[in-house]
């Protein structure tokens, strides 16, 4: 991703935090007639007084965990999907399986579980399947409208059966990003999200986009659809999906690539 196109979506990031915050002295006013008992919750006042948790929080307050973004029509379906971030991954095991057609990809299942996984392509497909005509929206200021099928990530999470300990859901990515300010460490992208999140119904690995396999610039073989939060959060390229009990430990601890570069972990929309 260009220099640019970075100093906008920081830029971005602090005018959202200015407006979540003031969306959420809005909700706590009318909390202190409405809804007494969660404003006198003191863990509740204090994640909303945590600026590293206030979006999550408000997304909250906003969208009860089972809301669902939504879904349009076929006739609202983008002509080409865009591509945006990496478009063609030069990482070497990325590269020997895009030769192969992917028919030796394997989409591993680690971490916090009782059973680890390695699906195929063909043990994905294989599972009920849940399409969705959405609408991507990217901080950098553009919107693009697909139509995505694929496995529910609930389903396959189910299969892997999480630890109770298991708290949150990463996403590995193949492709290597440059120019961050965390070199030296895996530059690789990365994403995560929570499990209520990774449970919700339009949270899918994605194999299909507009009726055809996924293109390599949208993120061939599988990438996630999260469909209440932003386009960074969309990981493309997936490698391996690994449950854990806390992100602190990953790369720069903040939960994604463009979280260590000082987005918020929560993209809500
Ligand atoms: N692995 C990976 N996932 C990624 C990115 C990336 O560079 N690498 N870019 C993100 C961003 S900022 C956006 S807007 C979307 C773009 O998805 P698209 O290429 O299908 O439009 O992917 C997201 N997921
Ligand atoms: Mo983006």
């Amino acid at each position: 991703m260009s220099k640019p196109g970075y100093t906008l979506m920081r830029a971005k990031g602090r005018d959202r935090r200015h407006l979540l915050r003031g969306a959420v002295a809005a909700a706590g006013a009318a909390m202190l007639t409405g809804c007494d008992k969660l404003s006198n919750n003191a863990s509740f006042v204090a994640t909303l007084q945590s600026a590293e948790k206030l979006s999550h929080a408000a997304g909250r307050i906003v969208a009860p965990k089972s809301a669902m973004a939504q879904e349009f029509g076929q006739k609202d379906v983008a002509p080409s999907f865009r591509g945006n971030g990496t478009l063609d991954p030069q990482d070497p095991d990325y590269l020997a399986l895009r030769k192969g057609a992917f028919a030796e990809y394997r989409l591993k299942v680690t971490g916090l579980v009782e059973n680890p996984l390695e699906l195929s392509l063909e043990q994905l497909r294989a599972l009920p399947s849940r399409t969705q005509i959405t609408r991507h929206d990217c901080v950098e200021g553009w919107s693009c409208i697909g139509k995505w099928k694929g496995a529910p990530l609930g389903a396959v999470l189910d299969q892997a059966k999480p630890m109770a300990q298991a708290k949150f859901v990463v996403f590995r990515c193949f492709d290597s990003m440059d120019g961050s300010s965390l070199d030296g460490r895996d530059s690789r992208y990365y994403e995560s999200i929570d499990l209520d999140e990774a449970h919700h119904a339009q949270t899918i690995l994605a194999y299909d986009l507009n009726d055809k396999p996924l293109p390599v610039i949208n993120g061939a073989p599988i990438r996630c659809r999260v469909e209440r939060q932003l386009g960074y959060k969309q990981a493309k390229y997936v490698k391996a999906i690994e449950l854990v009990e806390s992100f602190a430990a990953i790369r720069g601890g903040k939960g994604g690539y463009w979280e260590d570069e000082g987005y918020e972990w929560y993209g809500g929309i």
